[in-house]
C-alpha cells in the first residue's frame, strides 16, 4: 500500500447503508467510517484479504417482505422471565476432586419461539430450547461445571462469510464455543474463539466463580461466526451472588427482573433476516441494526409489578446496537438508581434519568414503582418503546435505596508496571472498497503482542482513530476506567502528531465501578487500569460490536504466569 495518509483520509467516507438509515437514526452509536493508516500485510496463509464493499446491502436469496414491528399490537404478551436452571447432578471439582460441585448439561439446539402473539413461530438457535437460554445462578467461590453440547443442524440458516478470519471454506459452517462473558475462568474454559466444535461436539467448562456478585451472561464466541450464532439466539444470563450482596437486602424473587435486550429484523413470516453486503462471496456487513427491539425474546411485552422497589438486571445482548434507556410514566421521566455495572456493585448508587448501554455492557438498577401505583411505566430506548410495567394498585411499600454499596478500592496508578498504547483502526482499501477493522493495526493471526504478567497492573490507552464507538471487552479480568481524553484524530492520522484537546474526563458515576467492557469513543483516548489476576494463559480482547470483532477487531493476549 503506497497511498499516503491524506489520500487515505480522502478516500474514507461512504453513505450509510440502507438498513442503518432505516432503523438506527440517532441511537447513540456513531457508525461512519474514517480510514486508519495502512493495515499491515497478510500474516500467513490464513485470514488474509479485506472484506467486500460494506455500503451495498441486501438480504440473501429471493426477496422476503419484511415484518413491520411498528404495526404490531403493544403490550399483549407477558414478559418471559428465563428460568433459573436446575443442575443435572454433581461432579468432582477439577480443582479439588474430593468435593462435588453442580454439573449442567446444556444443549444448543434449533427451536421455534413466539416473539409476539401475532407473529408466526420463529426459527432460532437456543441453549436448552428457550430464548434467552436458562439463567445460570451461582455463588461466589462455589464452582460450576457445564457441558455445552452442540446439537445444532449441520447447515447454518444465516449467511456465513467464508472469507472472514477463521470461517474459511475448509471449516464447518456450524461451529460453537461458549463464553461466559465476564467470568474469571481458566483459559481452557473461556470459550476461546478457536476452541470451537461442530454438531455432535461438546466442551466441558469449569467455572470456579472466584469473583464478586455480578450480572454476567453467556453467548457464542466461535471465530468468524459469533455474530451469526448470537443473532440466531445463542445467549443467556449468568448471575453470580455473594454474601455481601445478600446483606444489602435488595429486591429479590419476583421483584428482581432480568432484562436481556437485543434487536432483530424479521420477514413477514416471522423468520429472522440478517443483511448481506450484496457481494455473494463476501456477505459480511459492518454493523447490524434491526427495527424490532426485543426484551427477553418478546416484542412489546408487559410485566405486572407491585407498587414497590424492583431490581432490574439489564444486559445489552445486541450485535451492534447501543441503547439510551429511560423510564416514562404519563410522559414524565421515572428516576432510576444504577447500583451495579458489568462486574458488580458500585460503591454508591448513581441516580439518573437515562443511561447508555453498549453491546455487552450490563446495568443493575433499582426502580421504585410505588409512585406509579395503578398506572403503567414504559421502558424506552430513546423514543422507542420496549416494555410496559403495569403497576398494581394498592398499598405502596417503599424501601430506601442503600446509601452505600460495595466499598471500592481504586487501583492505584503507582502500582502500574506497564502502559500500553493501543489504537482502534478502521481501514478501507480505496481500490476494492474492502474494509478491515483492527486493534492496534494488527491482524488476529499475528503473534501475541500483549503479554501481561500474572497479578501485574497495567494501563491500556485505547486510542480510537475511527468514527465509531467501540465497546472494548477484555476476557478474564475486571478493570476500572481512569478517564477519556479528546485528541485530534485527523491530525494524528495525517502527521502522527498527538494533539490533546481539553482535559481528561472521569467516567460517569454509573460506569465508575468494576467493568469488563468500556465504550471507547471516537477521537478519544480511553484509559483503563487492569490487574491481570486469576489465571495465566491465552485469552482475547475485542470490540463487542460483533460485526467488528469478526473483521478482525479481536486479538489474543497472554497472561504470563
Ligand atoms: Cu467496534
Amino acid at each position: 500500500m503506497t497511498l499516503d495518509r491524506r489520500q487515505l483520509l480522502l478516500a474514507a467516507s461512504f453513505a450509510a447503508p440502507w438498513w442503518r438509515r432505516a432503523s438506527c437514526g440517532g441511537d447513540g452509536a456513531v457508525v461512519e467510517s474514517r480510514t486508519a493508516p495502512p493495515a499491515p500485510g497478510p500474516s500467513g496463509g490464513l485470514c488474509v484479504g479485506t472484506r467486500g464493499p460494506a455500503s451495498a446491502a441486501s438480504i440473501e436469496g429471493p426477496p422476503r417482505p419484511p415484518l413491520h414491528p411498528d404495526a404490531l399490537a403493544r403490550w399483549v404478551d407477558p414478559l418471559p422471565v428465563p428460568a433459573v436452571r436446575t443442575p443435572d447432578g454433581l461432579r468432582p471439582d477439577p480443582h479439588d476432586p474430593g468435593r462435588s460441585i453442580p454439573y449442567h448439561r446444556i444443549a444448543m439446539r434449533e427451536s421455534e419461539v413466539r416473539v409476539h402473539r401475532d407473529v408466526p413461530p420463529t426459527r432460532v438457535w437456543t441453549y436448552d430450547g428457550t430464548l434467552p437460554g436458562p439463567t445460570l445462578e451461582v455463588r461466589s467461590g462455589k464452582g460450576l461445571l457445564v457441558e455445552w453440547r452442540n446439537e445444532l443442524p449441520a447447515a447454518h440458516f444465516l449467511p456465513v462469510d467464508h472469507g472472514l478470519c477463521g470461517a474459511g471454506p475448509d471449516r464447518p459452517d456450524v461451529r460453537t464455543a461458549v463464553d461466559v462473558h465476564g467470568a474469571r475462568v481458566p483459559p481452557e474454559s473461556d470459550g476461546y474463539p478457536e476452541d470451537w466444535y461442530g454438531p455432535g461436539g461438546s466442551a466441558l467448562h469449569h467455572y470456579p466463580n472466584r469473583q464478586d456478585a455480578a450480572t454476567l451472561w453467556y453467548h457464542d464466541h466461535a471465530i468468524g461466526i459469533e455474530r451469526l450464532n448470537q443473532y440466531a439466539g445463542l445467549m443467556g444470563m449468568y448471575l453470580v451472588r455473594d454474601d455481601f450482596e445478600d446483606g444489602l437486602g435488595l429486591p429479590s424473587g419476583s421483584r428482581e427482573v432480568p432484562l436481556v435486550l437485543f434487536d432483530r429484523m424479521f420477514d413477514a413470516k416471522g423468520q429472522l433476516l440478517y443483511p448481506t453486503s450484496g457481494a455473494p462471496d463476501a456477505p459480511w456487513v459492518s454493523e447490524f441494526y434491526g427495527d424490532a427491539l426485543l426484551v427477553n425474546g418478546k416484542l412489546y411485552p408487559y410485566l405486572e409489578v407491585e407498587p414497590r422497589q424492583h431490581r432490574l438486571r439489564v444486559v445489552n445482548a445486541s450485535n451492534s446496537r447501543f441503547y439510551l434507556l429511560s423510564l416514562f410514566r404519563s410522559g414524565a421521566t421515572v428516576p432510576m438508581h444504577v447500583i451495579g455495572t458489568d462486574q458488580g456493585l458500585l460503591a454508591a448508587p448513581a441516580p439518573l434519568d437515562s443511561f447508555t448501554l453498549a453491546p455487552a455492557e450490563r446495568a443493575d438498577l433499582l426502580v421504585d414503582f410505588g409512585p406509579a401505583a395503578g398506572e403503567s411505566v414504559v421502558l424506552r430506548n430513546q423514543s422507542f418503546e420496549l416494555l410496559q410495567f403495569r403497576v398494581k394498585s394498592g398499598t405502596r411499600r417503599s424501601s430506601p435505596v442503600p446509601a452505600r454499596l460495595r466499598p471500592a478500592t481504586k487501583v492505584a496508578e503507582s502500582t502500574v508496571v506497564k502502559t500500553r498504547t493501543l489504537t482502534l483502526n478502521q481501514y478501507r482499501d480505496p481500490k476494492t472498497s474492502g474494509m478491515l477493522m483492527l486493534l492496534n493495526a494488527t491482524r488476529w493471526a499475528e503473534a501475541v503482542s500483549e503479554s501481561p504478567a500474572l497479578d501485574s497492573v497495567e494501563i491500556w490507552r485505547l486510542v480510537n482513530l475511527t468514527e465509531d464507538v467501540h465497546p472494548i471487552h477484555l476476557h478474564l479480568v475486571r478493570f476500572q476506567i481512569l478517564d477519556r481524553q479528546a485528541f485530534d484524530a485527523d491530525e494524528y492520522l495525517i502527521s502522527g502528531a498527538m494533539n490533546l484537546r481539553g482535559d481528561p474526563a472521569p467516567p460517569a458515576p454509573y460506569e465508575a465501578g468494576w467493568k469488563d467492557t468500556v465504550r471507547a469513543e471516537p477521537g478519544m483516548i480511553t484509559r483503563i487500569i487492569v490487574r491481570f489476576e486469576g489465571y495465566a494463559g491465552r485469552y482475547v480482547w475485542h470490540c463487542h460490536v460483533l460485526e467488528h470483532a469478526a473483521n478482525e477487531m479481536m486479538r489474543p493476549f497472554e497472561v504470563v504466569g
